[in-house]
């Protein structure tokens, strides 16, 4: 009689994982790729080969340390395709104790979770998922404490706990931040990293092959997939970005360049949501690379900033607020998703740029996600739903529990504020700043209205006025309202007209 079945999910593949910790000699661990998983929305393709070639390679490595893994395959005929289902095989097949797993990290596999004792008649210890610094507990301690009402606040508190870039009870340097140094655009002439990729083995070939076969009509390019999918090559994969990026990261964390789809960022958030790499190994490396006098303060503070901050403050916001996160529309949008997020024709080069990236790297770095396709979302009045599923679908690390704070409330603003006190929506003249893309659009970044303007022009003030009533008296977006208040009602009719001629069709004024 197997003692314990411990089932690992695709993205919990840590040896340090909760459910695999005190594993005995007669334990089974159970790993099962299913229907449900690869198809509750159309994942990019190069998402599901990722996972699916990262979960072959850690059975093997198991394995290889004398586990004993039961390891069901996509394609096996017996294969029931949900985990309850395979859990529910496997009990049959192992007629063990007890089950053990590791809580997951969307609310929907929560919620089966919560059934399976039942179903199974035997008892199912869910552990807690340790590889983030603020457990779900703590972070709602702080909710009580009023310690998350924005991220900032809650990412000081984290520095305070963990002592990452602490001297004493203050910050190293000074200051809590440096983003002030952290929004050049990219100089002419600025040498870019030849960025790490991987050539994929016989596993990874096999899955690419299976992949291609079954999910061949799903948005993306599978062809030049270059991940890493063990966890010696992701961390091959940091030490590279560590020693040749990270020094550069900040200054130009929020800069974007025409056909360079991945500049100083690191292109790890995969790997950690997978399990791969942990915050806490990441965090700490770049914090070794400023002491070490490799990397300036500036660069490691605001790296360790989008984890050590933003994501353990996204999970929070989710595990927080659901169920029912996703169900408010707080600026009341409603438009469909337009057809330029699955490729099709755009004059827009800087839309073109980020979708282009995104279909073929099933990656965009973060300013190109929030600047450019949330921004248009955002401006355009897209269906928070539509969004949502767009950014779940075409990212390799998109999982609901990070996905759906940063589209819902950072991007889309559909929260009312949880998240963001106010929308990041920005003209034209940002994107210009910030990148090269509209010297060659075939926009006029300089008109404000008509059919050769730059879109993003006209859909801001038409943004703003269409919320006024919704976000006039956010104080942060004062002076944005102030501008518009300066506007005659000749100017709001030639901006509303553009706006309606652009997004409905029919005549521009
Ligand atoms: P870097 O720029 O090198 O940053 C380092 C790490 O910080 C990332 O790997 C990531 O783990 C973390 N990080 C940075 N910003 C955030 C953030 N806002 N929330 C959570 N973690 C952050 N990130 C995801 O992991 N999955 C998603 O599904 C996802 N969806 C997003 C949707 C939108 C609309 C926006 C604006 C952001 C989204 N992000 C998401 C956050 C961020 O864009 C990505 O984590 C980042 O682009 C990943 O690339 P990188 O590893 O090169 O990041
Ligand atoms: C995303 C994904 C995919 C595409 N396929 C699988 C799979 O076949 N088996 C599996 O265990 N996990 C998969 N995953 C990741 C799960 O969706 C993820 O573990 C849950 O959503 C919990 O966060
Ligand atoms: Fe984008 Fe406007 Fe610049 Fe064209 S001009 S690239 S539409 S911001």
């Amino acid at each position: 009689m197997t003692e314990s079945l411990r089932l690992i999910l695709g993205d919990q593949l840590t040896r340090s994982l909760s459910a695999l910790s005190d594993l005995g000699e007669d334990d089974v661990v159970l790993m099962v790729e299913v229907g449900d998983e690869t198809s509750y929305v159309r994942h990019h393709p190069q998402k599901i080969a990722l996972i699916l070639s990262a979960m072959r390679h850690f059975a093997e490595e198991l394995r290889g340390r004398g586990v004993t893994v039961d390891y069901v395959t996509l394609d096996d005929p017996d294969n029931t395709h949900s985990f309850g289902g395979e859990l529910a095989r496997a009990v049959k097949r192992h007629d063990p104790a007890r089950v053990i797993v590791t809580e997951p990290g969307e609310w929907r596999v929560w919620e089966m979770m919560g059934d399976w004792e039942s179903d199974l008649d035997l008892p199912v210890e869910i552990r807690a998922d340790d590889r983030f610094y603020c457990s779900r507990d703590a972070f709602a301690e702080l909710v009580e404490a009023g310690k998350t009402t924005r991220m900032e606040y809650f990412y000081r508190e984290m520095r305070r706990r963990t002592g990452m870039l602490m001297e004493g009870d203050g910050p190293v340097g000074g200051d809590w931040n440096f983003d002030a140094e952290n929004r050049k655009a990219l100089p002419k002439g600025l040498e870019l990293p030849h960025r790490m990729r991987f050539r994929p083995d016989e596993t990874t070939q096999q899955v690419l092959e299976l992949v291609a076969a079954r999910f061949d009509n799903h948005f993306g390019d599978l062809e030049g997939f270059g991940w890493a999918v063990t966890r010696d090559e992701a961390l091959r994969a940091l030490r590279h970005f560590i020693k040749d990026c990270l020094p550069t990261f900040g200054d130009y964390q929020d800069a974007m360049k025409a056909g360079e789809d991945f500049l100083f960022h690191g292109v790890i958030s995969p790997y950690l949501n997978i399990g791969l790499l942990t915050a806490s190994e990441v965090c700490e490396k770049a914090a070794q690379a400023w002491q070490d006098g490799d990397v300036p303060l500036n660069a490691a503070e605001g790296f360790i900033r989008q984890i050590l901050g933003w994501r353990e403050f996204v999970r929070g916001i989710y595990w927080t607020e659901m169920p029912g996160y996703e169900d408010s529309n707080f600026l009341n949008a409603k438009r469909d998703l337009p057809e330029m997020y699955w490729g099709a024709e755009t004059r827009m080069r800087c839309m073109e740029e980020c979708i282009g990236t995104t279909r073929r790297n099933a990656y965009a770095h973060h300013i190109q996600r929030l600047m450019v396709t949330g921004n248009f979302a955002l401006l355009a009045g897209v269906a928070p739903r539509q969004i949502e599923r767009w950014y779940l679908e075409v990212y390799a690390d998109a999982f609901d529990w990070v996905e759906l704070p940063n589209v819902h409330g950072m991007v889309m603003h559909a929260d009312g504020g949880r998240l963001g006190s106010k929308p990041y929506a920005a003209s034209g003249s940002y994107i210009n700043r910030m990148s090269d893309y509209c010297g060659a659009c075939s926009y006029d970044l300089k008109q404000k209205t008509g059919e050769d303007a730059c879109p993003f022009n006209y859909l801001y003030w038409n943004f703003l006025i269409e919320n006024e009533e919704a976000l006039g008296d956010n104080q942060r977006m004062g002076l944005m309202f102030a501008n518009l208040r300066k506007k005659d009602k000749a100017e709001r009719d030639r901006i509303t007209g553009s706006a309606k001629a652009f997004l409905d069709g029919g005549e521009w004024p």
